[in-house]
């Protein structure tokens, strides 16, 4: 997958992008990323990237030349989108990340100050995205969010366990959370392990560990059950569990 990202600030993705995952999809050859520099698009002599809005009012607007040459210099093709990142955009969702995991190539703008300038959104952004209902400083971070989000969804990212299938938000729990975990030692500050993990039964573990999933979910995201696929004994036990809750 190649990812080019427009930002006026290219070096905040360096460190992250040499981290263990996204270092490893690049040397694999599995990702080919690229930061362009927005200001680089700028012509006049003080490479001006901004200007205050019409009507007046705070804040600056990227200059629309500036971002159109930008995009229009980066971009190669008309099949791969151009996304503004931007707290406007639809959710950044596991679904979303997946679908953009399909494209052999995104292109990823980065907006600052209060915004971009509406005649580009309209001739060049063809989706817009957002990670989270807060407004950032930058798109910068938001990015990143989503190339993490969109290079794990790959096959051959995460080794051989392929934990992509079994996360929280994925299908392998049917839109499930995750319960809990457990690792060495079997006593910590006084807190042990549950039995069930040691003793060995295998039904037994995927049993229990389905249960704490309902549980986890219904705790912490109740809001997710209404999409879950859930089994006739998921719906049984989700009931006594909220009828136990009442007493
Ligand atoms: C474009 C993304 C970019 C428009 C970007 C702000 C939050 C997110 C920016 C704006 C961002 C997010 C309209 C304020 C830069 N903040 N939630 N800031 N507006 O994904």
């Amino acid at each position: 997958m190649k990812i080019d990202v427009l930002t006026l600030f290219p070096s905040m993705f360096e460190p992250v992008m040499s981290e263990s995952m996204m270092w490893k999809a690049r040397d694999r050859g599995l990702l080919d990323f690229q930061a362009h520099d927005i200001r680089g698009y700028a012509v006049d002599k003080h490479r001006t990237v901004d200007d205050s809005p019409y009507g007046g009012g705070g804040g600056m607007i990227l200059k629309p030349d500036v971002l159109a040459r930008a995009i229009e210099a980066v971009k190669a093709d008309d099949q791969s989108p151009v996304i503004l990142m931007s707290p406007q955009g639809r959710l950044l969702t596991h679904a979303v990340a997946l679908e953009l995991s399909r494209h052999a190539r995104l292109i990823l703008v980065c907006g600052r100050y209060e915004g971009i300038d509406e005649r580009v959104r309209e001739l060049a952004i063809n989706d817009e995205i957002s990670i989270g209902d807060y407004v950032l400083t930058g798109g910068e971070l938001a990015a990143m969010v989503l190339i993490d989000a969109v290079l794990r969804q790959i096959p051959g990212l995460l080794g051989a366990e392929g934990a992509q299938d079994r996360d929280s938000h994925a299908d392998g729990l049917g839109g499930l959370l995750e319960g809990p975990h457990y690792t060495r030692p079997a006593e910590f500050r006084g807190l042990g392990v549950p039995a069930v993990l040691t003793s060995g039964h295998h039904a037994e573990v995927d049993r229990w560990r389905r249960r704490q999933a309902i549980k986890r979910t219904w705790q912490m995201r109740p809001d997710l059950l209404a999409r879950a696929n859930l089994s006739d004994e998921d719906r049984a036990f989700l009931a006594q569990l909220m009828e136990d809750a009442g007493d």
